[in-house]
């Protein structure tokens, strides 16, 4: 590996696997540094294609997403740097088709688990190819200023606090991405701050070693110094101490291995990596840590005295002269996601909806404030639900039982009626169930179904006026307007609508009152009286009979009354009921395979 710097203040990475909070760290960061462009080129999210939004610094930026890997590489030839952010699972064979990639020269595995038999394959292809790898199981890697890996150094106020926005002398690699965290802390307090750091992972088999990157950072003329955090177990620190030792390595090494407290337990400990086990006496972090010294590390007592070892030598570089002063700039405030700073108390803002019916917040759902388990366990019905989401009240059970019968009764009405032929005609064009009932649904309007609001209106304004039905029909026919809720294609005085029938028998025997539906049976007699087939239909039973479930149940006050009828509530019983019937005709015509309707000319009277 050796060579020098894997990254710059123009690297940019592609990100592999959709994880927002990593993403935006970086791009944070990306701000924090002024970096001109972000560091994310583009997103590889498999099987999806399109755009994310995220922020870059104020502004929302879109960054590309690629379903694959060559798809965004060919898209981002620039960008060298593969973020793997898949599942260990996954994670080899997506790092094995990144680094077959021409452009990709380093590849980053969070992954902690990938098997160690695939990272092997992926390190042997990676040195024959001369590409690096970082991870698996790491956190990543940093040069500080410049670029970061995902989740890296944590949050932008511990970045600000460890000065990683600007570059700084000291080169670090770790086995530890949580330790590294703590380091760059660590660093930022005693010397100038970081250069890059890197945590290699905490696997037996590490993509790239310690001593890979601290030779790297041998080359690199900015880094001053070099600070190792190792861990018992593996030997990997030993091809430091022999870099060490051949002289390859010029610059300050300043070196801890931890785990020294494993010799306290009886028995072999395995710590939180799969490769920090206490082996044997060479894998022990005493011996990693005499060897070190001896080949000339600076290696502390303790890892409390680590600080003092890092400032001492540290200090001893600026009193050499080969450290230069660093010009402390100043970093742009990350503005606060909005979501965040309400969470905290800090800002409030104004919401943009209000709901009154129903929440979903907490552990189920609540209609009209009564949960879902008493919903179902106090056996509620449909006519309880409706009354809950659209009365926002529990009605007695004869109302909810109307509302159900309601239902019931206009569910359909035969396949010859405008919606059941809408439906029918469009499900036979080929298209789906939403679009067939739909377009069934759009013929509920005045004529068809959606009278019922306008009856109940008509109605009760007649009746509490106390006009004559002569009164109110030759009135509404001066003015124009038929009287909804009156008159039927195929029904009349000799073929009484059945429903019509049923739900005036229902309400007789349960309403306290029928006041309303006594109305429109006396409009209906001298409607009949001009024509047979101005029978009380069914949108004009259903409208007066709820004016009298309204005003009867006892529920409702006479301003909720007069607002029920003017917003125009009750079309909703047709349309929700025929809804039931519009879908069963779209199964109907998909199970018999109907084809395309076409009306026969015969049945047009073409004129000129
Ligand atoms: N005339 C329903 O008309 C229909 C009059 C009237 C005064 C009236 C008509 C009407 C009001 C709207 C209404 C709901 C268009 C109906 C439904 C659901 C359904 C459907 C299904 C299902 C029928 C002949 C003469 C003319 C008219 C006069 C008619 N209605 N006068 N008030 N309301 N009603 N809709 O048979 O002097 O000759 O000019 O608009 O309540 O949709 O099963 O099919 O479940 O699916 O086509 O039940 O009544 O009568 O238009 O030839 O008129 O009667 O002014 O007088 P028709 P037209 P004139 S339930």
């Amino acid at each position: 590996m050796a060579t020098g710097q894997l990254f710059s203040r123009n690297t940019q990475a592609l990100f592999y696997n959709y994880k927002q909070l990593p993403i935006q760290r970086m791009l944070d960061f990306d701000f924090l540094c002024g970096r001109e462009t972000p560091s994310v080129a583009g997103i590889i999210n498999p099987g999806s294609e399109g755009f994310q939004k995220l922020f870059f610094g104020q502004e929302e930026i879109a960054i590309p997403v690629h379903a694959a890997i060559e798809a965004a590489c060919a898209a981002h030839p620039t960008a060298d740097v593969f973020i793997n952010f898949a599942s260990f699972r996954s994670a080899a064979a997506s790092s094995m088709a990144a680094l077959k990639q021409p452009t990709i020269k380093v590849v980053a595995i969070i992954a902690e688990g990938v098997p160690e038999s695939d990272t092997k394959q992926l390190i042997a292809y990676a040195r024959a190819n001369n590409k690096v790898i970082i991870g698996p199981a790491t956190v990543g890697g940093i040069q500080a200023g410049a670029f970061k890996i995902g989740d890296t150094a944590g949050t932008i106020d511990n970045i600000i606090q460890c000065k990683l926005y600007r570059p700084g002398s000291v080169g670090f690699v770790s086995k530890s991405g949580g330790m590294s965290n703590e380091m760059y802390n660590t660093i930022a307090r005693v010397t100038d701050g970081i250069y890059e750091g890197i945590a290699i992972g905490g696997d037996v088999f590490p993509g790239s070693t310690l001593s890979d990157h601290i030779l790297r950072f041998n080359n690199i003329p900015q880094i001053k110094m070099v600070v190792v955090l190792g861990e018992l177990g593996g030997r990997d620190e030993y091809s430091l101490v022999e870099a060490l030792k051949q002289g390859k390595i010029t610059k300050p090494v300043v070196a801890w291995v931890s785990g020294t407290c494993a010799r306290l337990f009886k028995s072999e400990v395995q710590f939180g990596h799969a490769g920090a086990k206490s082996g044997g006496e060479m894998e022990s972090a005493q011996a990693k840590n005499q060897a070190l010294k001896d080949a000339g590390a600076t290696v502390p007592t303790s890892f409390e005295a680590l600080e003092s070892a890092i400032k001492e030598t540290f200090d001893k570089l600026v009193e050499e002269g080969k450290v230069s002063p660093i010009k402390e700039v100043t970093p742009p405030q990350i503005p606060e996601d909005l979501s965040s700073a309400i969470k905290s108390g800090k800002v409030r803002a104004p919401t943009h909806i209000i709901s009154t019916i129903s929440d979903d917040r907490g552990e189920e759902p609540c209609y009209a404030g009564v949960p879902m388990s008493s919903i179902i366990e106090q056996g509620y019905g449909v006519g309880d639900v409706i009354s809950l989401l659209w009365f926002k009240r529990s009605l007695p059970s004869y109302c909810t039982k109307f509302i159900e019968i309601c239902i019931m009764l206009c569910a359909d009405h035969g396949p010859c009626v405008s919606g059941a032929h809408n439906t029918i005609v469009t499900a036979r064009a080929g298209k789906d169930l939403v679009s067939s009932l739909v377009s069934g649904l759009l013929t509920i309007g005045p004529r068809f179904g959606g009278a019922i609001d306008d009856a109940a209106r008509y109605f009760k304004d007649a009746c509490d006026r106390s006009l004559t039905p002569y009164e109110f029909v030759e009135g509404m026919k001066k003015k124009g307007i038929r009287v909804p809720g009156i008159g039927h294609r195929i029904k009349s005085r000799d073929n009484r609508d059945k429903r019509v029938e049923l739900l005036q028998k229902f309400a007789r025997s349960n309403f306290p009152s029928v006041k309303y539906m006594e109305y429109a049976v006396q409009v209906e007699t001298y409607t009949l009286s001009k024509a047979n087939n101005l029978v009380l239909n069914v949108d004009g039973a259903i409208g007066s009979l709820f004016l009298d479930l309204l005003a009867g149940s006892g529920m409702f006050t006479k301003q909720e009354i007069d607002e029920i009828v003017q917003i125009g509530y009750l079309n909703g019983l047709f349309v929700l009921a025929r809804s039931i019937g519009l879908i069963g005709h779209t199964f109907d015509q998909k199970r018999l395979k109907q084809p395309l309707y076409r009306h026969p000319w015969e049945d047009v009277l073409y004129t000129k």
